[in-house]
């Protein structure tokens, strides 16, 4: 037990702070919609209890905090529904769905971003999941043309290019070889794109939540390519063309091909893939950033050099201080963020937090998770939870007694290849300032004396 763990066991198991109330994971707007409501809005309620309870002294407060019958909680002394008549029968909806308590735990599209019906993103709320899964239906979205509810009888999969015999699927085709299942990130190269340029990006799940962590389910594109009869001597780089409308179209290495890593994939936690991530078929290139994961995929061809598309010629691209374009930068580099606290939740009243956040790199395994308080100036190390896999999500976790004054927290992670997460001063010395794309750099929230939680970013 470290020492902050023994000074903060008795206040550590209180309800109510560990696992925090709902509105603690409301952005700003939703905050301000509650507050609205009038006195009796649900955060004022919880505010107002936890000032009696300190009120009343320690005792008291550490009654209140840990939940104690002694004052005569109701929540515990009169018997609900549902513990004196029969519930529900089964569900009604035969596929199951969240809690209507949690129906604040949603995707999200960002203000700040300019959205078109079909060329939009949707973000995953990071600040809300536990462990290192995303649920299907919180996946985040990243359509350029809309998304699709192909007909898997109708949908067919080539492989062309240097091979012998050119080959067809159709999905049973596919289905019936033999299969792995494998957890990996994915990651849109734009991810935390808006803080480039500085900008207070409220939440996490705005400054971070295009990133999901899945199990997925396909065969590996190397036996596909076998079967077809390829020319591995020459063939160098594969083109993944998807079916939608917005002719996606990615260059692949076949390094990453050979060693079997890359899937195409009709599986995703256990179930087909939803048509918002790619139904019923879609590569999966672990490491890789997310455009590159070609979704309703319906080609691979393989060819002896790049293809230069306008996926990966126009967008994708980084643009250096020099002046020159940094083209196919694939691999998603090593990236942490703490998801609690972060921006938008509040902490309601000092004392013991779990610090939780998620890293991952595109280069393997993560190896360590350091975190600060301190604005940069200490760091501990945190406690990585298991399973850690390569090129997949990491949680982390590390204990905190918040002392009620301003603190600036950060996580900064390295990977098994010693690389470590930059700082913005680090990032912005090699890539300067006009990149779009590709920004790992350490994020920082300030949480301040009154317990709402902010973004920052430090020069
Ligand atoms: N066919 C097709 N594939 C696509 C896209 C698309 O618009 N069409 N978007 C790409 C981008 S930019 C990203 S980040 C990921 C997003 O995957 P998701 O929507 O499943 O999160 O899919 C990639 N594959
Ligand atoms: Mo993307």
């Amino acid at each position: 037990m470290t020492d902050i763990q023994a000074q903060a066991a008795p206040a550590s198991m209180a309800r109510g702070l560990v696992r925090k109330a709902p509105e603690n994971f409301l952005d700003r707007a939703d905050i301000h919609a509650i507050q609205s409501q009038g006195a009796g809005g649900r955060r004022a309620f919880i505010r107002g209890a936890f000032a009696a309870a300190l009120a009343g002294g320690a005792a008291t407060r550490a009654a209140a905090q840990a939940g104690d019958a002694g004052d005569g909680d109701p929540a515990i002394l009169k018997l609900p529904r549902h513990s004196t008549s029969l519930g529900q029968p089964v569900a009604a909806h035969p596929y199951g769905q969240p809690s209507k308590y949690e129906g604040n735990v949603q995707r999200r599209q960002s203000p700040g971003l300019t959205q078109t019906n079909q060329a939009s993103v949707s973000f995953a709320p990071i600040q809300s999941l536990f462990g290192i899964v995303t649920p299907n239906g919180l996946h985040f979205e990243r359509h350029h043309q809309g998304w699709w509810d192909i007909d898997p009888q109708q949908h067919r999969f080539m492989i062309n290019g240097l091979v012998k015999t050119p080959k067809v699927f159709t999905m049973d085709d596919l289905m019936r070889l033999p299969s792995v299942s494998r957890f990996h990130f994915i990651e849109c190269g734009a991810n935390t794109g808006m803080n480039w340029g500085n900008v207070a990006v409220p939440t996490v799940q705005y400054t971070h939540g295009m990133l999901s962590c899945c199990e997925y389910t396909g065969v590996p594109l190397i036996t596909l390519l076998e079967m077809a009869g390829a020319d591995l001597k020459n063939g160098k780089f594969i083109l993944a063309e998807g079916a939608d409308g917005s002719s996606m179209t990615r260059t692949i290495p076949m390094e990453l091909v050979r060693s079997s890593e890359v899937l195409v994939a009709w599986g995703q936690n256990g179930e087909m893939l939803r048509p918002e991530n790619g139904y019923p078929l879609r590569l999966v290139v672990p490491g890789v950033q997310g455009v590159s994961w070609v979704k309703y995929l319906r080609r691979v061809e393989l060819g002896d050099m790049p293809w230069a598309t306008k996926d990966e010629a126009v967008h994708y691209i980084d643009l250096m201080p020099d002046g020159q374009h940094r083209q196919y930068t694939s691999i998603q580099e090593c990236k942490s963020v703490i998801s609690t606290p972060s921006g938008g939740q509040v902490l309601l009243a000092s004392g013991f937090y779990n610090i939780t956040g998620l890293a991952w790199s595109g280069r393997g395994k993560v190896k360590r998770v350091d975190v600060s308080v301190d604005g940069g100036r200490n760091w501990r190390t945190a406690r990585l939870e298991n399973p850690v896999l390569s090129k997949c999500l990491t949680r982390f976790n590390i204990d905190w007694v918040w002392n009620g004054k301003s603190a600036i927290v950060q996580s900064r992670a390295m990977d098994e290849t010693g690389y470590v997460q930059p700082t913005y001063r680090q990032l912005r010395e090699v890539r300067g300032s006009r990149s779009i794309y590709h920004n790992n750099a350490v994020q920082s929230w300030l949480v301040q004396e009154n317990g709402e939680v902010k973004h920052v970013q430090l020069a």
